[in-house]
Parts: C-alpha cells; structure tokens; sequence
C-alpha cells in the first residue's frame, strides 16, 4: 500500500485525485557496470542552456493517466533545470537533438529508476553524471525523473506581433548625425561582450580606455558590424538585438529588439549595395531567422526553420539557428541550421520573393568562418567532427571533412599561409588536444584542398577559439574549458615558419597569471587582434563577482603589452574588433 512516505509516493500515480500503483513497468535500476560512474567531458557541459526559457512561467500539461505526482512548485524547479541543463542536447520539445529522445512513450517504457539512475550517473556516451559529480541533488534528480515522465510543455511562438510589440526605436534615422561626433579611430575599437552583467563595453584599441558601457540583453553573446562600420549590432541570449551608433558624441543605443526566447546569432548585409541595408538575427525558440531593417531594426521577414533533417528526411520540430554569416560574393545570408544540418544561402536581394538555396551539410551545424579569400564558408559540425565547407560563389557544398579531433569548434576559425601547404584554415577541438589544418586553396594547391592537412598537439582539451592575422606569423590557441585550472589559463602559441617541422612546438603564455587575479579561476578565452594585427587580446574571465581582466599581447615579441582592469569590466569574454569584424578578417 501507498504509505505517503516520499520514496514511495513517486512510484505512485495521480489519477484524479486518487493514489493509485504506476501502471507501466519500471524497468530494473540501470545496471551500474554499464552506466560506469565517469567524469564530464568539457564538450559534455558545453552546451547550450535555455536561461530565458527557463524563467517563463509555463503551465503544467494536462494530466493524463500513468502521470507521477509532481507538485507545481515541483514543476517549476524541474522545467527550470530541463531548460537549463537538458534541453540544449535533448531539444526544447524533448524530441532529441545531440542527445537522445525524451519523449514519454520512451520515458515510460525505460521507467522512474532507469532515468534516476542515468541522470545520477551519465554515461560514457556524453549524458553528463549530474548526480556522482555533485552539480544534482538526489532531490533535484529524484523530480527530474519524475519530471520527464509527464508530457512537455511547449513553449509560446513568436512571430511579427510579438516582435513588433517589442522593437524600440530609440532615435529615429533623422535625428541620428549625419556625420561621425567624436574622435574614436571607429575601426580600432573592440565591443567586449560583458556576460553576466548584460553589457558590451567599448574600448578604444589605442587607448585601452572603456569608452562607454551599454546594456545590451541578457547573458550577451556576441556582437558584429554593419558594413560600413558605423554600426554595431549585439545579440543577447533572452535574443534582444541592440543596435548601437558609432557615430554618436558618446556611442549609444538607437533601436532595440527581441526576435525570439532564445538566440545566439546576429549578422548584417555585406554585398556591395546592400551595406547597413539589413540585419538578420537567428534563433533557438522559436527556431527561426529575422530579416531586418538593417537602420532601424524594424522586423522586415520571419523565416521558420522547422523541417526535414538533411540525410533522414524525418521532420525536426525545434532545428536551431547557429552562426549566421554574410557572403562578400551575393547579396546572401548564410544561415546555419543546426538539428537538420542544412546551410540556407538566403538570398536577400528581393526579400519579398525570397530565393533560399537549401545545402545538405551535417547534423549539428554550429560555428564557422571564411577562408582567407572569403569565397569558402567553413562550419564545424561539432558533434559529427566534421567541418562542412560551403562556396558562396557557387553555392554549393565543396566538402565535409573529418577534423580527426573530437567534437570542433572553431569560432570563426584562423587563416594562416603554411609553409608547405600554402593557405589553410584552422580548428581547435572541445574534445581533445587536437588542432586541425585544412587546405583552402584548390587553384593553388589542388592536393591539400579540403584536407586535413596537418594535425598539431595543443594544451589539451576545452579549446574554443583558434586566432591569427593576415600580418601575424602567430597561431593562438586557447583551451578555457580545459579542467586544469593552469591549462585553463594558458594560451599556446605556434610559429607558422615552424609548422615543417615533424612535431611543431609552441609557445605557452600565462595569460592568467599576467592578468594578477587574486581569487577565482579565471579562464583565458578568445583572442582578438587589433586593427593594425600587431597585438592580440584575450579575456581572463572570473566569475561575476570577482575581478577579471583583458591582457594585451604584443604580437611580435610575444611579450604583455598591457592590463586592462576595471570593476566594471565583468565577466569579460567575447572581444570583437570593429575593422576585423566587419572584413572578416581572422
Ligand atoms: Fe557561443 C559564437 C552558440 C556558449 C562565446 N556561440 C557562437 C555562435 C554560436 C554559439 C551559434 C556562432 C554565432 C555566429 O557566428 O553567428 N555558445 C553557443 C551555445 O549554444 C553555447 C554552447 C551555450 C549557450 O547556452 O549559449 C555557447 N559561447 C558560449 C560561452 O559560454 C562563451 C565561451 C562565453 C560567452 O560569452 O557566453 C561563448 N560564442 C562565444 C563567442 C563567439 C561565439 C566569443 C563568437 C566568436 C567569434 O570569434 O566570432
């Protein structure tokens, strides 16, 4: 009989108001010699988390008979940890994505143990072990598996109304200057992505002086330029869009939008003619692209990205919007589509009649650059260690390379000449210590083209970003989510004259420990040069309450150029110079 005790009572099911026993078979607890207990990878914890969804007050789903009891307080604390801990690998809807299905008809079939046990444990898979590492309470476990017993809630649409409700225009085009109002070297400053405070702060290359902050949307992500390098467009993750004029006396926000719940991408028109004419933004939830007013922010076209997955032709309900670029050949957006791995090619010459080239790529598109030329789109399709390369002359897939590492993430990646194998372009891996050389020049070194074409050994896994300059003779690579708090904080440096050698050495630098940091661990993350490509800078990212710092690197010496500390830099990360962001240079 039900004896009301807690343990109990989750076996139990609400039936009305009736306590009756489970009426589908919980199947044995996971046997523990399958389920080993194991440590989370860096590429495992990376991923991403719902925050704004998680905060949206959604109802309970009607019950339905074999419901467990959960409580509404119950309810809320489990969709809060499903959006931010589970939702990025297993899908908003519970439908899969990198991680499994989650539905109910597998859920029940598995039962309340089996589900216990694997969120307690993990699995070598990449199912992280919340439970054995500490970050889940056995509480907090106990409501997730009873939690993913009972249907999904969804999750509101957001379309034109929505948008329009939202767009603020801060100042109107003609009340804007018609010239540049201050004295910055505009191309020379860096907007530094301020994460935990939702802010950018902009600071002035030569100087190094922070010029302003702004509030930008909350846990900021990243920022890009208009063409001409007048504006600055800075995406948040609850996808608020600020769009901030250069030109005005002290830099400041003129027209704001949301475009969605949850967004991570923000790109504007580049072809000639069409410079500052268009924005687009892309989405997680709702999974969908915006095209807009690229002076005014005013929402032009809602694309919606739900459809067939790539090779199986099987519907995907929530396919997320990753890096969007825009191509230097066409008026043309390229808009990554993560869960059914297609790159649109979105023509945005005549958005009325829009033409969208549809390119099968891979599953789980997620970040990416351009070759040296800026013809070739390179994009990592992280969890397949695949780079998909795309010809934005032709449009057309070129090829999908095996990176021979685990798990690549690029960032916009690193072009560099070697020595033999002439222009390539580079990755690092969440994975491993892997960093992959792919050909990229199939007039001029027909044999390397699209190869990898040299592997180097980094400082070990959690790399993000990889950097050089077109004046550079550097390769900098980073390794923040490394689990070693000193690797953490380290940066590694290969010379590119270097790379003939049979195993290429490079250089560390203690970025962390130049920074001074009293307290915390701070990870070093995501180089940027300068304008000039004659020095590089690197966010030493603490947590939100203690100091953090950017250390500027002198490109040719290697040596700390300078310290830039201010209480108001928080949380540090992203670093995006205006000339090189805007030319896509890296
Ligand atoms: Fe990012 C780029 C998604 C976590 C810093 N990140 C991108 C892009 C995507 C993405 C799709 C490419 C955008 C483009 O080019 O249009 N990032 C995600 C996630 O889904 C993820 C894994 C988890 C999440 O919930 O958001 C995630 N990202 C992070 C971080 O934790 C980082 C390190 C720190 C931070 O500020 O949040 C981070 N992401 C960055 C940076 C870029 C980026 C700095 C741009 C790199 C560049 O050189 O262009």
């Amino acid at each position: 009989m039900f004896n009301g005790s807690r343990s109990e009572y989750k076996k139990w099911i609400v039936f009305g108001s009736v306590a009756l026993p489970l009426l589908f078979p919980l199947t044995p607890a996971v046997a523990q010699d399958k389920i080993k207990e194991h440590d989370t990878s860096p590429g495992a914890m990376y991923v991403p988390e719902m925050n704004t969804l998680s905060q949206m007050k959604l109802e309970i789903p009607g019950r339905r008979p074999g419901d467990p009891v959960i409580s509404a307080e119950e309810f809320e604390t489990a969709k809060k940890i499903y959006f931010e801990r589970c939702a990025g690998c297993h899908g908003v809807l519970r439908k899969g994505a990198t991680g499994k299905a989650l539905t109910t008809d597998i859920t029940r079939k598995n039962g309340y143990e089996y589900l216990r046990d694997f969120i307690t444990y993990g699995s070598p898979a990449g199912m992280p072990n919340w439970g054995s590492s500490g970050e889940l309470t056995k509480e907090q476990i106990d409501m997730m598996a009873r939690y993913l017993l009972i249907e999904p809630p969804t999750p509101p649409e957001y379309g034109m109304k929505e948008m329009k409700e939202s767009w603020k225009l801060v100042v109107p085009v003609d009340k804007r200057p018609t010239e540049q109002q201050n004295d910055l070297k505009l191309d020379n400053l860096f907007s530094v992505t301020l994460r935990d405070s939702g802010e950018v702060a902009l600071i002035d290359g030569g100087t190094k002086k922070i010029i302003t902050i702004l509030k930008t949307g909350y846990a900021v992500h990243i920022s890009r330029m208009s063409a001409s390098g007048r504006y600055l467009f800075v995406i948040g993750r609850d996808a608020k869009v600020s769009m901030i004029d250069l030109w005005m006396k002290e830099p400041a926000t003129v027209a704001e939008i949301k475009v969605g719940t949850e967004a991570r991408s923000i790109e504007t028109s580049k072809y000639k003619g069409f410079e500052d004419k268009y924005a687009i933004a892309g989405s997680y939830w709702p999974p969908q692209y915006v095209i807009m007013d690229g002076n005014t922010l005013e929402p032009l076209k809602i694309k919606s990205t739900r459809g067939m997955i790539y090779d199986t032709q099987e519907f995907h309900p929530e396919p997320r919007v990753a890096a969007i670029v825009a191509s230097h050949f066409k008026p043309e957006f390229i808009v990554n589509v993560k869960e059914t791995g297609k790159i649109l090619v979105v023509d945005y010459s005549d958005i009325k009649n829009l033409k969208t080239v549809e390119i099968e790529a891979e599953r789980f598109l997620h970040d990416g650059g351009f070759d040296s030329t800026k013809r070739y789109f390179l994009v990592a399709a992280n969890a397949r260690n695949k780079v998909a390369v795309i010809d934005t002359k032709e449009d057309k897939l070129v090829a999908l390379i095996e990176t021979g590492g685990k798990t690549p993430h690029p960032g916009r990646g690193a072009n560099i000449t070697h020595p033999k194998f002439g222009p390539v372009w580079v990755t690092s891996h969440l994975g491993d210590e892997t960093v992959s050389l792919i050909g990229t020049d199939p007039e001029g070194h027909p044999d390397s083209a699209w190869k990898v074409v040299q592997k180097l050994e980094g400082l070990g896994g959690g790399s993000l970003f990889v950097k050089s300059h077109p004046k550079s003779e550097h390769l900098y690579v980073d390794a923040p989510l490394n689990p070693e708090a000193e690797i953490s904080a380290t940066v590694a440096v290969f010379k590119v004259s270097d790379l003939t050698q049979e195993e290429p050495k490079y250089t560390e630098l203690p970025i962390g420990q130049w920074a001074a940091i009293p307290e915390g661990q701070p990870r070093v993350v995501q180089g940027e040069f300068n304008q000039a490509g004659d020095e590089i800078w690197f966010s030493v990212w603490n947590s939100k309450d203690k100091v953090s710092a950017i250390v500027v690197v002198d490109d040719k010496t290697l040596k700390l150029k300078t310290v830039i500390k201010d209480p108001k830099l928080i949380t540090p990360t992203g670093k995006f110079n205006v000339f090189n962001t805007r030319n896509d240079v890296y």
